[in-house]
């Protein structure tokens, strides 16, 4: 199974895909039943395990660890930048542990690389792109009782790689300097015959679809709850730190972070744009952490098709005496706010996001208060309609869809039976018009 992470064309052999796990720290590929497998070269006490791999970065973490016990793990490398190699267990430099610092080795650690960890009976080496990095002597046999393998992070799919792995693969045998040398320039013929693995289901996320319904302060201290689903509850975001929503849109926090509160709640739901806001989306909001007057951060919110937005935003507390915001797209950041003000209650902007455009929030700070929300739906169609007076002192009503008239402006309204542009006689009573689509 496949958890926080995502597929990449970018690979070490130019096809086929790599497993991308840069962007969160719990990222995994988690083997159980077939981790039994491993028994078979723990039978005899002969293991190499082979990858490519990328780092994004170098933190602390693993690139595959098997259990029970810590039975094969190896940091690639922990954030000393020293590659530990660990087998039955940790860390006795005499049984279980070799690592030594790679930092000066000649890889760079942001591009491919192709390692290889080897256990032959008490001896140890790892490779690196084909070259002898290290060895040594731990004489801790391997478990036989191995049912559990992460690839690509540590125990309990944590502290995982910070970047991409591809073609990793496991032989219940010591690999020679040759057949190393071979998958480095590409070969595959170690490697078992292709199988067809398209009925191992990776759960795709589905297409994003409006309205997307987004609950600021979540179920946190200072927080209100989070709202049901479809909601999407957050209870703080973090200056830089992307939030993920779902169907590849995220939201990122810039120039400061939010911080959740929640006191003067209404205390119940409302209707925002057609939407049902539900109590805990109102009853607490976020706020810009330096809340001091007059100061401003930004929102981005990245990944949505293009298409045109209605972005609604609203504040349940009841206290707060004036909310404004910027709303834009692209490089068109307005001037001044564009929201009115939506304290107690909500504002509207329509926004034409293009194909690989963020939308924009800036949330204008002025020391009281915050957002409690933000709804994306889509942006209500735009129906024309227009009269000219003509010199016969007829009237022409160009308009889309279909005309309806009405004696008063709250109706009854009934439709005209005509096409735009329809031209209406003196003669005829006075009305009200609308377009309807
Ligand atoms: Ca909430
Ligand atoms: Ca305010």
């Amino acid at each position: 199974a496949i958890s926080n992470a995502e597929y990449s064309d970018d690979t070490p052999t130019g096809s086929g895909s790599s497993i991308d796990l840069t962007s969160d720290a719990n990222g995994n590929v988690f083997v159980s039943d077939g981790a039994a497998a491993l028994n078979i070269a723990s039978g005899i006490n002969e293991v190499s395990v082979s990858f490519w791999q990328k780092n994004s970065s170098t933190p602390s973490t693993s690139s595959f660890w098997a259990d029970p016990g810590r039975a094969l793990q190896a940091h690639v490398p922990w954030s000393n930048g020293n590659i530990y190699w660990d087998t039955a267990g940790c860390c006795n430099g005499g049984t279980q542990r070799i690592n030594a610092d790679a930092n000066d080795f000649g890889q760079d650690w942001t591009e491919w690389n192709h390692y290889v960890f080897i256990k032959s009976e008490d001896y140890k080496e790892i490779w690196i792109n084909g070259e002898l990095f290290l060895d040594g002597e731990n004489t801790g046999p391997l478990p036989t009782n191995i049912n559990k393998l992460w690839i690509g992070a540590g125990g309990n799919g944590g502290n995982s790689l910070r970047g991409k792995m591809d073609d990793f693969a496991v032989f219940a045998s010591t690999l020679d300097e040759d057949q190393i040398l071979s998958i480095y320039e590409g070969g595959t013929d170690l490697y078992p015959a292709k199988r067809d693995i398209s009925a191992l289901d990776v759960e795709e996320e589905p297409p994003f679809s409006v309205p997307l319904l987004i609950d600021f302060a979540g179920d946190g201290a200072n927080s209100a709850g989070a709202s049901p689903a479809p909601w999407v509850s957050i209870n703080n975001l973090v200056q830089d730190q992307s939030f993920d929503l779902g169907s590849g849109v995220s939201i990122t926090a810039l120039d400061d972070g939010f911080n959740p509160n929640n006191p003067a709640q209404p205390g119940e739901g409302a209707t925002y744009d057609g939407i049902s806001v539900p109590q805990e989306a109102r009853n607490d909001y976020l706020f810009k952490i330096a809340d001091a007057a007059g100061t401003s951060a930004r929102m981005r919110i990245d990944g949505l098709p293009a298409g045109e937005y209605h972005v609604t935003v609203f504040e349940g507390r009841t206290t707060d005496v004036s909310q404004f915001a910027k709303i834009w797209s692209g490089d068109d950041e307005p001037a001044t706010q564009n929201t009115g003000d939506f304290a107690k209650g909500s504002a509207s902007v329509r926004v034409s996001v293009a194909e690989g455009q963020s939308l924009w929030y800036k949330h204008l700070e002025d020391g009281s208060g915050g957002v409690s929300g933000m709804i994306i739906n889509a942006a209500p169609e735009i129906v024309n309609i227009s009269v000219v007076r003509n010199a016969d002192g007829t009237v022409t009503v160009t308009f889309d869809g279909t005309l309806q008239t009405a004696p008063t402006v709250n109706g009854p309204w009934s439709d005209v039976d005509g096409n735009s542009p329809l031209t209406i006689p003196s003669s005829d009573a006075a009305a009200f018009g609308r377009a309807k689509k």
